[in-house]
């Protein structure tokens, strides 16, 4: 049948992030001093593809927390234009994010920021005894997320909360208040499945629009790259605000909208989504304030981003299917991108 090992994956994801919180827990003691030993200025997330918008979630919240800067950028372009990105290596922490930690981009940027005097690098993963792992000062594994599909999912959804956990750890909150994730992922797969099913199934929809801000920009990226891999389908990515300045002359009957509305400003994000219902455009909330698809509204606001998920790859994943397509093997796409290094 195709799509089961990423329906699997999908559905048996909040078991992961329950191992990632594990693995997390055993490494905590320990961060705080590594992270006040640094005196970073700066911190830099890399990532390719998924685990590049990944890190767009986690720099948002890890400057949230920390009120250190931080800022996400792909690894190709630490590699390729690193004087854009760094401009002290010996105060920047490097968080590189990778769920096989074999990306021939990410491991080539680590060594050249390494090269340069880089403070440390410290990868978010899968595989902690992959390349990208062994080049690394500090190594958060997230083994029980390793997946067969292309396109990430439990995988990514188990780096994301890693990478909360640090953010709410090094920004001196309780993080086990995650704990409590796992649970509500589980309710968020079973109560949404149908909806986003029946959405995934409207012929008559022709693109698919992901509206986030703050942390959950990244996220929004992730949902339309995921529809993009596993569907073939037309997706952007916006933030709220920005969607008025000109992509929204795209919301008319033939475009889904779904808004990934925050704790802190949903008044303003719900507007625009009302706003592009009265164009005409099929719109769906995933919010903590009720609407649409309900989160839970009593979470801080790093607790929030891995929520999204669960519905956003049902929804992916779906369209897939109803378009008699394989999500488990996306076209033209491998697990892992690997160049000749010879060539950076
Ligand atoms: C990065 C990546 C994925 C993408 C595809 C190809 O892999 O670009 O984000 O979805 O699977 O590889 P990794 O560095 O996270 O292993």
């Amino acid at each position: 049948m195709n799509g089961q090992h990423t329906y699997q994956e999908i559905t048996t994801q909040p078991t992961a992030w329950e191992d990632a919180l594990t693995a997390f827990a055993g490494i905590a003691p320990t961060l705080k001093a590594s992270w006040q030993a640094l005196d970073a200025n700066q911190v830099l997330f890399i990532g390719c593809g998924s685990t590049h918008y990944l890190s767009l979630a986690a720099a948002a919240l890890f400057q949230q927390t920390t009120g250190v800067a931080a800022r996400a950028v792909p690894s190709s372009e630490l590699l390729l234009f690193d004087k854009t990105v760094v401009a002290d290596p010996a105060r920047t922490l490097l968080v590189a994010i990778s769920r096989s930690g074999t990306t021939t981009e990410t491991i080539t940027a680590v060594s050249k920021f390494q090269q340069q005097g880089g403070a440390a690098v410290w990868t978010i993963t899968c595989y902690p005894e992959s390349p990208l792992a062994q080049l690394s000062n500090i190594v958060l594994p997230t083994v029980a997320a390793q997946e067969q599909s292309v396109a990430q999912t439990r995988s990514f959804a188990s780096m994301m909360i890693m990478a909360q956990a640090l953010a709410a750890h090094l920004g001196g909150q309780d993080w086990t208040v995650l704990h409590e994730l796992p649970e509500y992922g589980r309710t968020l797969i079973d109560q949404t499945n149908d909806t986003v099913q029946a959405l995934a199934q409207r012929t008559d929809l022709a693109r698919f629009t992901f509206l986030g801000s703050g942390p959950q920009y990244g996220i929004a990226s992730e949902a339309m790259l995921k529809m993009t891999e596993m569907s073939l389908t037309v997706a952007y990515a916006f933030h709220f605000m920005e969607y008025r300045h000109g992509p929204m002359s795209m919301a008319n009957s033939e475009a889904a909208i779904i808004g990934l509305l925050s704790p802190t400003a949903t008044t303003h994000e719900k507007q625009v989504l009302d706003e592009m219902a009265a164009n005409g455009a099929v719109t769906l909330a995933i919010s903590p304030a009720g609407s649409g698809i309900s989160l839970p509204d009593n979470l801080p606001v790093w607790a929030y981003p891995v929520l999204y998920l669960p519905p956003l790859q049902l929804l992916a994943y779906h369209r897939s299917i109803a378009k008699g397509l394989d999500p488990d093997n996306p076209r033209n796409l491998t697990a892992v991108v690997y160049l000749d290094t010879a060539a950076f």
